[in-house]
């Protein structure tokens, strides 16, 4: 499906990758290799309501990440999906009488134009579960065919052929251990397997957390053409993990999403990608802390929803939002709160002062700083007290020579031997961090 459009920024004169990063399934801080290029699968919405804050904190911290790897020059082949097919959409759309097509493209939208003011770059694919249902068919039918998916017998209300992942079978048959990629204990898995779309009591599965991977044709539900695995649709994690196999190398670089990704989505994504061609699905799997309101997780199930489009038309700046979500290190879990928003447009007012002060080397030296303190996994108010220590000097220069001239009456912003094509402040803040001044 169409992307959105956010201009990319001009080529930053940063030193070559030196990223370290926090990989959740090697629980360690570490360089993703040495990278000629690099690519990145980030989990898309589920478009049945708006873009709230833990979305946009999500989206902005794999656009950091982008945007890191791109003004080192490396070439990025970024990958999203919209899950726009499954169980939460169509109910959302059942209770409130819409037709879950029309629901998932006006929500897409809105995502897009929320996306789009936040500045985060474009996917290079932006693609929907109905677009590839083939990839998903392909990837089913070859689990089935090495023995690592199986189909269920009908019981109860529910019909007979739906194909489940077989988590003992893969486990004999490759190196994935259930685990090894989100990391949590056997009891958290069993916890939250049922409160993210898992079915654990379903007859028939050999394993209780045997994720879904086709559901037959219900009536009511929308179906595609399912080959021999016959009419339905995909299960979600195999969806990821088609379109990355698809998309991008195997393995790609890095693997992101929210924590609450973890398992079982990155989990069996990984799992089914590995039973298929033996390679791990990524290099590194990254995951940004969950934003909460009050104490709660923020969540379109509970309702207590920040959305950045309902912001936006109060009329704050989405650089002010940009900037409170960047003021949080992006595996931190947080609560958002309308202090946090004031002083986020306060420090971006302080800012744009301090750019009409700025001097020649400024951009680039605040570049290089800013890029040093992201080189630690990607930490952002790191990178913004860059911004802020800057802004103090700028500022204090002022208050020491307030007409802005040298003692020999020339402008102090005249310095000769700057290099010219170095970029400027707002460029460098722009280009690194997405914020517009
Ligand atoms: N379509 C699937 C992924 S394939 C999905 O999880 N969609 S979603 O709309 O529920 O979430 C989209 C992204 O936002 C996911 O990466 C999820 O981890 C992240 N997310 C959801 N809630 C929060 C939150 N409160 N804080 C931070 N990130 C969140
Ligand atoms: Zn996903």
């Amino acid at each position: 499906m169409e992307s959105w459009n956010t201009p990319l920024p001009a080529r930053l004169p940063v030193q070559p990758d030196r990223l370290k990063l926090y990989d959740t399934a090697s629980q360690s801080v570490r360089h993703p290799g040495n990278l000629a290029e690099a690519s990145l699968y980030v989990c898309g919405i589920t478009p049945y309501d708006a873009t709230h804050l833990g979305h946009a904190n999500t989206y902005v911290t794999f656009d950091l990440l982008s945007r890191y790897w791109r003004a080192c020059g490396l070439p990025v082949t970024y990958v999203q999906n919209v899950t726009d097919v499954d169980d939460p959409l169509l109910e959302r759309a059942t209770a409130t009488g819409v037709d879950w097509r029309d629901l998932a493209a006006e929500q897409t939208e809105l995502f897009r134009s929320d996306m789009e003011a936040l500045n985060v770059l474009a996917p290079d694919h932006y693609v929907g579960a109905t677009e590839t249902v083939d990839w998903v068919v392909a990837s089913v039918e070859a689990l089935v065919a090495n023995g690592t998916a199986y189909p269920v017998p009908g019981a109860g209300s529910e019909p007979d052929g739906d194909i489940y992942f077989s988590i003992d079978a893969a486990q004999e048959a490759t190196h994935w251990t259930l685990g090894s990629v989100g990391r949590h204990s056997a009891e958290e898995m069993a916890t939250v397997f049922p409160e993210r779309g898992g079915d654990p009591d379903r007859p028939g599965k050999r394993h209780p957390l045997d994720p879904l991977l086709w559901r037959v044709a219900r009536p009511g539900e929308p179906t595609w053409e399912g080959r021999s695995l016959g009419t339905g649709r995909p299960g979600w994690h195999i969806e990821c993990s088609a379109i990355a196999r698809r998309l991008l190398p195997a393995p790609f670089t890095v693997q992101g999403g929210g924590s609450d990704l973890r398992f079982p989505h990155h989990e069996f994504s990984a799992a089914h990608a590995t039973a298929a061609d033996g390679q791990p699905l990524a290099q590194a799997f990254v995951h940004a802390g969950m934003v909460g309101l009050d104490g709660e997780k923020m969540s379109k199930s509970l309702g207590n929803l920040v959305l950045v489009s309902r912001l936006r038309s109060q009329g704050v700046e989405p650089v002010a939002i940009r900037t409170a979500l960047l003021s949080n290190h992006y595996r931190d879990d947080w609560d958002w709160t309308p202090e946090l928003m004031t002083r986020s447009m306060d420090r971006v007012a302080r800012w744009r002062r301090a750019l009409e002060l700025q001097e020649p080397g400024d951009g680039a030296a605040l570049l290089a700083a800013a890029h040093r303190a992201l080189s630690d996994d990607l930490d952002a108010p790191a990178a913004l007290a860059q911004v802020d220590r800057w802004a103090d000097e700028a500022l204090a220069r002022d208050d020491r020579n307030p007409a802005g001239l040298g003692p020999d009456g020339a402008s102090g912003t005249q310095a000769a031997d700057v290099d010219p094509s170095s970029p400027d402040v707002r460029a460098a803040v722009n280009g690194l961090l997405g914020l517009t001044l």
